[in-house]
């Protein structure tokens, strides 16, 4: 049985428990083991069958991170644009549920504002991720599990020694803006629609909150800020700054395992032991039901 996308995490919960086994003549069967599960179980399609997994201890493994930042843009009316940035994050836990994790980021997509798509060119991608973090906490076995990612600080063009409390740079000639993506250009390059292109430097520093809701899913809440100084352009017109919002009512994550263990999905399609970006990227559609831009949910109440 699949979970399916949780605006309320109450509902989630209850869609994800897992059944209690029936009683049986034939003892516990509930507990097979975590190898033996993780080859049974079907990876692809409907996805596991929850009686057949092993609940696991710690986070350890990798996860399928799905990140949706709602913004309001303020153009005379309100437009929602949602950033869904999709990672593949590599999870250590520690005895005390502190966590190492390692951030790549597979896929950053930005809704378009008024039919203008802005996107995200490789290069940029490559400068910025992974970003390796010490700060998440994990507590708590199975559903009772409750998960603290710490603050994620995703800089573009920029470097600050006091990543989140530093002043955010007011002028395109502040020392600390830098040519990250190292095209010739200032500060980091995000593409507005096919041909402009935006240099800019920006800072977003996002904490995500949540719980396990089945097995080998965790959701929540995510209390994301963006800042961006644009620096300059090709053309003046991506050059004009806008009004934003941050609008964390409408912002979410959601993370499933896609390692295999215990019975979990394995996205490790062509079976080298390494889950890469086109493997997963793939899987989004299958893994998780989006959000849409909804105008609406950016009227301030
Ligand atoms: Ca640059």
């Amino acid at each position: 049985m699949r979970c399916g996308a949780a605006m309320i995490l109450a509902l989630s919960v209850m869609a994800c428990e897992a059944p209690s086994a029936p009683e049986s003549a034939f003892g516990d069967q509930a507990q097979p083991s975590g190898a033996e599960a993780g080859a049974e179980a079907p990876a692809q399609g409907g996805g596991p069958a929850l009686e057949e997994l092993t609940p696991l201890p710690r986070l350890d493994g990798q996860w399928l991170h799905l990140s949706e930042v709602s913004t309001c843009v303020d153009l005379g009316s309100s437009i929602e644009q949602l950033n869904r940035s999709l990672y593949l994050v590599s999870v250590t836990q520690r005895p005390n549920g502190g966590l190492i994790e390692r951030w790549e980021a597979c896929e950053i997509e930005l809704t378009p504002v008024i039919s203008i798509q802005a996107s995200v060119p490789e290069a940029l991608r490559a400068s910025v991720y992974p970003i390796e973090l010490h700060q998440g906490q994990a507590t708590g076995l199975g559903l009772e599990r409750r998960y603290s990612s710490g603050a994620l600080v995703e800089l573009w063009g920029l470097s600050l020694e006091e990543s989140v409390t530093e002043p955010f740079p007011t002028e395109p000639s502040d020392e600390r803006i830098f040519d990250s993506d190292a095209d010739g250009q200032p500060g980091a390059t995000l593409m507005i629609g096919s041909a402009c292109e935006a240099y800019l430097a920006q800072r977003r520093v996002t904490h995500y909150i949540g719980a396990q809701v089945g097995f080998g899913r965790l959701e929540g809440e995510a209390i994301s800020s963006t800042e961006q100084l644009i620096i300059d352009a090709s053309s003046p017109i991506c050059k004009t700054p806008y009004q934003t919002r941050d609008n964390p009512a409408r912002s979410r994550w959601v993370r499933v395992r896609v390692d295999g263990q215990g019975g979990a999905y394995d996205l490790d399609l062509d079976g080298d032991g390494t889950l890469r970006c086109d493997e997963l990227t793939s899987a989004r559609a299958e893994l998780f039901e989006l959000l849409e831009p909804d105008d609406e949910r950016c009227r301030v109440q």
